[in-house]
């Protein structure tokens, strides 16, 4: 059983995650800043290989162009001789009082224009660090009051901002894609784009939907009830899953960003399945980055902070584990078949037919035997849903 990360794993962590200070609503941060090429080197020691941030996660909001360079010319530095990259780069538009109301789709048209050009600024950071991907975040776009935002406006002016932002990295030739990331809610009442279902459907509205996927959070999906599997499935299904942030949440309340695996440990289990073994063949079904985007708690030290980071990437990896054993196990097969679990991905119509040809075929409809599925023809589910926990919990 092979639990080292390593940089294959394509592991990455962002560095709002082990860089924050705890602070919460109810009280201050209980550990010290952590500077970037620290993070840089522990993160790298520890398997990773990649580093995420936000523009003002690497140097403050109000830096002079010099403090900028000298930031990013010291994470630069860390990359060098660590070997890690910046798989993806994101733009803080939720913290300073300017984004109360938003970035792109504030009430106050001067905000919105003022989040788009710190955007383009982002964008041609992430180009310099060779990031392909760039997240948005809209944690403050969204309201409290229904009769203070004109919601359809708002969604016009995302379209906008997205749009605009596809036309500088094409006109640019940069080799950058966009993932809008959902989230129900948190820190405003209500976020536009709430669930990665909201975001797909918005994406086809955008005058370049090829540049734009989605990077859903699990603790996001999980905090409006849904289905983090199932919406990575549909994700997946549409071409879209650019980017994962993978994290733990237990039920519906706020927004945990435990470690992964530390919340709904069965979704997890199957998202890993998915991810790994759920392409063609069996093969991975996603081939990006393997992105935590936790919150080390408020109660940990620095110790707690590198053994949170670690556990994520443990944790991934005994899923990874557990689910090649899961799809080995004869009896798990026999169960699968039992269950026809496969048959789903069989054509509903045969080659050739159309609702005439079915109309025509009297075994579809006139001969069948509906009553035979009351008191038998189970399913088996029940049995297969037994074998997949006893191998989660390495009872097989
Ligand atoms: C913020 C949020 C995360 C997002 C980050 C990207 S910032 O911490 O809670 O879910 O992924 O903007
Ligand atoms: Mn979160
Ligand atoms: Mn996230």
């Amino acid at each position: 059983m092979n639990l080292e990360p390593t940089r294959e794993h394509k592991f990455s962590f962002g560095l709002w995650t082990v860089g924050w200070e705890a602070q919460d609503q109810f009280g201050s941060g209980t550990r010290p800043p952590l500077d970037t090429v620290e993070a840089v080197e522990r993160l790298s020691e520890l398997g990773a290989y990649g580093l995420t941030f936000h523009d003002n996660d690497l140097f403050p909001f109000d830096a002079t162009a010099a403090q900028r360079r000298a930031e990013i010319d010291r994470l630069k530095g860390a990359l060098e001789s660590t070997g890690m990259i910046v798989p993806m780069v994101t733009t803080n538009l939720f913290s300073h009082p300017v984004f109360k109301d938003g970035g792109f789709t504030s009430n106050d048209r001067g905000v919105r224009r003022f989040a788009l050009r710190k955007v383009l600024e982002n964008l041609d950071l992430a180009a310099e660090l060779g990031a392909p991907t760039f997240v948005m975040w809209g944690g403050r776009e969204g309201s409290e009051y229904d009769s203070a935002k004109d919601i359809r406006g708002a969604l016009e002016r995302y379209r906008e901002a997205v749009n605009l932002l596809g036309d500088y990295v094409t006109d640019k030739g940069y080799n950058i894609r966009f993932a809008i990331e959902p989230k129900p809610n948190e820190p405003r009442g209500d976020i536009l784009l709430p669930t990665l279902g909201h975001a797909l459907a918005f994406i086809e509205t955008l005058e370049r939907p090829e540049l734009v996927g989605i990077n859903p959070e699990t603790g996001h999906e999980q905090m409006a009830g849904l289905n983090f599997t199932h919406g990575i499935a549909q994700a997946l299904d549409a071409g879209k899953l650019f980017h994962i942030d993978l994290n733990g949440q237990r039920g519906i309340k706020f927004d945990q960003d435990l470690v992964f695996g530390h919340g709904d440990l069965q979704n997890a289990f199957s998202l890993v399945d998915l991810l790994e073994n759920g392409g063609p063949n069996g093969g991975p079904a996603y081939t990006g980055p393997r992105h935590f985007d936790y919150k080390p708690s408020r109660t940990e030290d620095i110790t707690g902070v590198w053994d949170s980071a670690a556990a994520n990437m443990r944790t991934y990896l005994l899923l990874k584990e557990r689910s090649a054993a899961f799809r080995a196990d004869p009896e798990v097969q026999a169960a699968l078949e039992f269950s026809r679990v496969d048959e789903i991905n069989q054509p509903t119509l045969n080659p050739g037919e159309g609702y005439t040809e079915l109309q025509a075929d009297k075994a579809s409809y006139e001969d069948f035997d509906t009553e035979s599925y009351f008191g038998g023809k189970g399913f088996g589910f029940v049995k297969l849903q037994q074998l997949f926990i006893e191998h989660l919990l390495g009872a097989r």
